[in-house]
């Protein structure tokens, strides 16, 4: 490539800012949803993401720093699609990024927002994210021009398109599946509830949260916000929320004193995994 050489010569020491738009995307990509590969394979082919999940482009100076937080627990197959198709995908839009997966131990009822929480307050101990992904472990984006990173203002609701909700968005508060956040949009709506345990409503709480803060949700365009959920059945200690309409209606008192600002829990231990940095904690249970 003599052309390369010819402006790797000419320009500046050190390396450029990325462009932006990354010259690397592609568009609309097919997800592959049967057998994902194993946790080996997925390493040799991202052979540049190091310990914990953590990738930067080699060749230019990212211009978004993007932490991606998913809940889980006991999706394992979904895990691996997930890493199969986001580590490509981030590696596109050139971003400096890593990914934090929130393992709730224990049998206790599941409690996502909490995770979330959780995920936030230890991804910001490791470095200055610029943008904080909430991310469902079943959903597989299918555009990179869906860009992983923030607006500077106002809180991105990302999945806008489901094959699940035939691609249309369900119903204009909605907020579940993926979305972003940055630290100052998180701090000024306190975060997340702590007290929603099993399926249900706390998506629709962060999004009045979002509100009642001052700010209001801003969406990718339709065609690009795709996404596949991978099929499945509800999961065992994840049972809905009967509570869920009760707390719901109280959003608006409770926002202030419950969330980041009463967050409590127990960091069992924090794993460098080859592609993802493993947050096991204790959450407790439903009081
Ligand atoms: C919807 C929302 C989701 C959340 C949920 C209600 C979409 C696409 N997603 O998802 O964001 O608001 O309703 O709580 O509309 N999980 C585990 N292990 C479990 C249970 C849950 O890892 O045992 C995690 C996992 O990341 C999963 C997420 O929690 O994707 C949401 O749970 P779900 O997939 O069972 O709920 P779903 O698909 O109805
Ligand atoms: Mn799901």
């Amino acid at each position: 490539h003599l052309g390369a050489l010819l402006t790797s010569h000419t320009g500046a020491p050190g390396k450029g800012d990325c462009h932006s738009p990354s010259p690397l995307l592609v568009g609309p990509v097919s997800v592959r949803l049967s057998s994902p590969l194993t946790l080996e394979e997925i390493r040799e082919k991202n052979p540049l993401v190091t310990l914990g999940g953590r990738y930067r482009p080699p060749d230019c100076e990212p211009r978004h720093h993007t932490a991606i937080v998913v809940p889980y627990r006991n999706r394992q197959a979904h895990l691996r699609s997930l890493l199969y198709h986001l580590h490509p995908f981030l590696q596109r839009q050139q971003l400096h990024y890593s990914i934090y997966i929130v393992h709730q131990m224990g049998n206790s009822t599941f409690n996502r927002a909490k995770l979330l929480n959780v995920g936030v307050r230890e991804a910001l101990r490791d470095e200055d994210w610029s943008c904080l992904f909430l991310h469902d472990v079943d959903l597989l984006p299918e555009n990179d021009h869906n860009s992983y990173t923030c607006h500077p203002k106002y809180p991105t609701h990302l999945s806008v398109a489901m094959d699940k909700f035939h691609y249309r968005l369900p119903y204009s508060q909605y907020f579940g599946g993926v979305s972003a956040v940055t630290p100052d949009q998180y701090l000024r709506m306190n975060g997340f509830p702590n007290q929603y345990w099993g399926w249900g409503g706390e998506d629709d709480d962060i999004a009045a949260r979002v509100r009642l803060s001052g700010m209001k949700i801003v969406r990718p365009s339709v065609s690009v916000g795709h996404y596949k959920m991978i099929k499945h059945k509800g999961d065992r200690g994840n049972e809905q929320n009967p509570r869920r309409f009760d707390l719901l209606k109280r959003t608006r008192i409770n926002w202030r004193s419950d969330g980041l600002n009463s967050l409590t829990y127990e960091l069992l231990s924090k794993q460098l995994e080859p592609l993802y940095t493993n947050l096991s904690v204790n959450i407790g249970e439903d009081p």
